[in-house]
Order: structure tokens, then C-alpha cells, then sequence
């Protein structure tokens, strides 16, 4: 076990004291250090002396994607190139990439925190862990890693890709757990099949995943198609890695590290920080990280937060699953539509696949959603004409979810592309 009781389920007020005595830590060494952050706080007229209570974060400016962009690559980084001691990197698809450090200590306290996470997710030393989260400069596969061998189990360090082999190995190592993206994880699924293995032959009992949305309903897919118990993990790279938040077995939210980072919700417009329960942009400080803390950063990601008692005894605060990130939501004609929420009404109609992809375009002056869907494989060689009844179906459910029109188009098994990592749901080809 890794389950550190003293740190996960420690008393609120007791939590509260040392959130603060770190988080007044944390800002006088951006201050010192991080001639950006000195700069933002001059600009609206804070210093570190005025951090006196959890609630003066608010005082602070926020961070958000383009700060790490204009400082790049090292500029935020607040101690000397000597001490960081690894670094990671998004993959710039959507401009400069973002680029994070650590120090020993960070790599450690990730380690644990790893450990932790998987710890909640039921893997012990004698697990087998199966990493497919791709290694290199994403988290994924070293965040695990380490925290896998933190936690003593055996880590089979697979990365993405080359999926038979993976199986093969998973097979022959009697792996107990999973680790990868959900939409992997399907794939993995698929491939099981066509090698005629069934998944009871497979020693796997649980999986752990994350680094993009997932509904409840493709939870539901996924533990019945691999016969597993399947985990919530989430994190991103500016605040650590995967490990800022891990579901306990009540699967009832992701409780947030809360030793080491400090969560706020805030509406995306306004800005204004919202109570728990209310539906937001998740907004985190980092309080322990030594190569690049962050204050209050935008991560974009829609979520609530609850504090109510949970039954596992931990006592850090829970986040809901994540709706989507804000940069994955398409408005169409007014109405904001997540990728997630089209996933939820698919998988609750029998005889669709869990692989859909959305394309939206612009004809004329209207935008059109169309929503494309594999069938299963019984379904696609039925009559057209339940093909056509399954079509309808499909577009007045998701008409009724969404408010809007949309156009459904059913495609044959195994045509939309699969994905070894985060899975591309949305393609718009509308120009602006
Ligand atoms: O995806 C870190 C990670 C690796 C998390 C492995 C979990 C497992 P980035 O590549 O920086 O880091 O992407 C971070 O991915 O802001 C979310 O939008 C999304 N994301 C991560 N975990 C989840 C999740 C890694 N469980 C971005 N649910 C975040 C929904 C997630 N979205």
C-alpha cells in the first residue's frame, strides 16, 4: 500500500494551515525569482506581504498558456539551469510548444504523488503495470513510471504503438494493470479480438486513465469490454504531469492533491471565483514545485468541485470528471457543444461503437454539425433500413440533448482513425 494517510486525510483546518504556510512560500519566491511574475504583481499592486489568508489568492494575477509561451523556454523557471533536472515539453501543435522543468525534489514529489494515485486506483507492489502512456517529452509515460516504481510495483515501460506486441506482453507478463488514454485503451480492446484473445484470458483487473475527457458512459464501455475497474487520472503538464488528481474507489470525483496544489474554479468570462459545486474553469496553484511554480494557472479544463465527506476517508477536495477543455468546444450557432456530451447520448444506444469523431463546417452562412459513428458489425450488415432507423434515432437523441440540428452519418466498423494517444475527436473546417 501507499496510501499516506497522514498527507490524504488530513483535517480540512489542519490542511488549510499548511496550504497557506507553503502557498506564502511559493508567491515570495516567484517574487524574488521570476521576473515575470514580479512584473505582474507590481502591475496591479500586490506583494507577498499582502498573502495572508487562502483567500488573498485571489489578489493574484492569473497564468495562463501564453505567459509560458512568451517566456519560452526557461524564463519562468525559478531556480538556476544547474539545479532543474529534467524537461518536458507540449507538443506546439498549436503554436510554440510549452516547455516545464524540475528539480530533484519535483521529480520526487511527482514520484509520490504517482504512487499515491495509483495506490487509490487499487495497484500495489505486487501489480504489474502496463504503461502505454507514450514516453518521451510527454508526461505520461515517465509521470507513471516513476510513481510505479516509487510504489515498488513491476513497470512494463510499453509507451504507444506497435499494439499486438503490447498484447503479446501483457499476456505473457500476466500485467494486472492498465495504464494508457481511454481511447487506447478501446483500441487495445480491438485488437485483443482480432487476435482471437478473450479478455478473461488476460490478467488485468484494473485501469487508469487519462490526459483526455471521457464520459461515465465510455467508463461503462470500457470495464465491460475488458472486464476491468476503470480509473479517472488527471493532470497536465505546466502543473506536473498526470498525478494533480486521481479517483478513489467511490469513483465519485478526483480528489486533488491538495498538500501540493490549490484548486479554484472560475468562470471563463468573468473571471470571478465561483463556490464549490459550481460548473468551471479549473484554476491551479502549484505551493510545493521548485523549478516552475505556478500561480493560478488558466488550465482551460471545465469541472466542479466538491467538498462534501467522501467514503474513502480522504479528505483533499474532489473534481468532477472534466467536461472538456475550453479549446475542444465548438459553438455551433450559439450553442456550446463539448465533444463529451455527443460521446454520453451515443454510447447509451445500442448498436453504436464508441468511436465517433465531429466535423463541423460552415455552408453557406450556417454551421453544420455533422456527427459521424461506427456501427457495430451486426448492424452494419442488417437492412438498410434499420441502418436507417438507428440514424434517426441517433439524430433526434442527440437533437434533444444538444438544442441544435445535426447531421448523423453512420460509418462502417474500424473507418475512423484510432489513436495511441489522445484521441482527435473534433475536426472544424470552417475558416474564421
Ligand atoms: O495529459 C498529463 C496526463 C498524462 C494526465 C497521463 C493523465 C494521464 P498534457 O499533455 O499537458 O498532460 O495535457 C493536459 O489534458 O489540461 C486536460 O485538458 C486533458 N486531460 C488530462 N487528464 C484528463 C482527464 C497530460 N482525466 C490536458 N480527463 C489537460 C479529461 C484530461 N481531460
Amino acid at each position: 500500500m501507499y496510501w499516506d494517510k497522514e498527507k490524504e486525510c488530513m483535517p480540512q483546518e489542519e490542511l488549510k494551515n499548511l496550504q497557506l504556510r507553503r502557498l506564502k512560500e511559493i508567491v515570495y519566491r516567484v517574487y524574488a525569482f521570476v521576473p515575470a511574475y514580479k512584473e505582474k504583481m507590481d502591475e496591479v499592486g500586490i506583494r507577498p506581504d499582502d498573502i495572508n489568508s487562502l483567500e488573498d489568492l485571489k489578489k493574484l494575477p492569473f497564468t495562463n498558456k501564453q505567459d509560458l509561451r512568451d517566456n519560452y523556454p526557461f524564463n519562468l523557471f525559478a531556480i538556476p539551469m544547474s539545479d532543474v533536472v529534467r524537461i518536458h515539453s507540449s507538443s506546439g501543435t498549436t503554436g510554440k510548444p510549452t516547455v516545464v522543468g524540475y528539480s530533484k525534489r519535483d521529480i520526487e514529489i511527482w514520484a509520490e504523488l504517482m504512487a499515491r494515485a495509483l495506490c487509490s486506483a487499487g495497484a500495489s507492489k505486487h501489480s504489474v503495470i502496463h504503461n502505454a502512456y507514450g514516453y518521451g517529452l510527454f508526461t505520461g509515460g515517465l509521470g507513471v513510471h516513476y510513481g510505479a516504481e516509487r510504489l515498488g510495483a513491476s513497470v512494463i515501460p510499453t509507451s504507444g504503438g506497435n499494439t499486438k506486441r503490447q498484447i503479446l506482453l501483457m499476456q505473457d507478463f500476466g500485467s494486472t494493470v492498465l495504464t494508457c488514454t481511454p481511447s487506447y485503451a478501446l483500441f487495445m480492446h480491438e485488437v485483443i479480438e482480432e487476435m482471437g484473445i478473450k479478455p478473461s484470458d488476460l490478467k488485468l483487473k484494473a485501469g487508469i486513465f487519462g490526459a483526455e475527457p471521457w464520459s461515465e458512459n465510455m467508463r461503462r464501455e470500457i470495464e465491460t469490454k475488458l472486464e476491468i475497474d476503470a480509473y479517472d487520472i488527471y493532470g497536465l503538464s505546466e502543473i506536473i504531469g498526470p498525478g494533480v488528481a486521481i479517483e478513489c474507489p467511490c469513483k465519485n470525483g478526483l480528489h486533488i492533491a491538495e498538500d501540493h496544489f490549490i484548486a479554484e474554479i472560475i468562470d471563463p468570462i468573468t473571471e470571478e471565483v465561483l463556490p464549490d459545486g459550481a460548473q468551471g474553469e479549473l484554476v491551479i496553484t502549484t505551493i510545493t514545485k521548485e523549478a516552475l511554480p505556478i500561480i493560478r494557472y488558466r488550465t482551460r479544463d471545465l469541472t466542479a468541485l466538491q467538498r462534501d465527506k467522501c467514503e474513502c476517508g480522504r479528505t483533499h477536495v474532489r473534481m468532477q470528471k472534466v467536461l472538456g477543455r475550453s479549446d475542444d468546444m465548438v459553438i455551433i450557432r450559439g450553442v456550446n457543444i463539448f465533444p463529451s456530451m455527443i460521446e454520453s447520448v451515443l454510447l447509451n444506444i445500442p448498436g453504436v461503437e464508441p468511436h465517433y469523431q465531429l466535423i463541423v463546417d460552415r455552408i453557406g452562412n450556417l454551421d453544420v454539425l455533422e456527427v459521424q459513428v461506427e456501427v457495430s458489425e451486426k448492424i452494419f450488415s442488417d437492412e438498410i433500413r434499420k441502418l436507417e432507423g438507428l440514424r434517426k434515432t441517433l439524430t433526434a437523441e442527440l437533437e434533444s440533448a444538444l438544442g441544435i440540428g445535426v447531421k448523423v452519418r453512420l460509418v462502417e466498423p474500424r473507418t475512423i482513425e484510432r489513436s495511441e494517444g489522445k484521441a482527435k475527436r473534433v475536426i472544424d473546417k470552417r475558416e474564421f
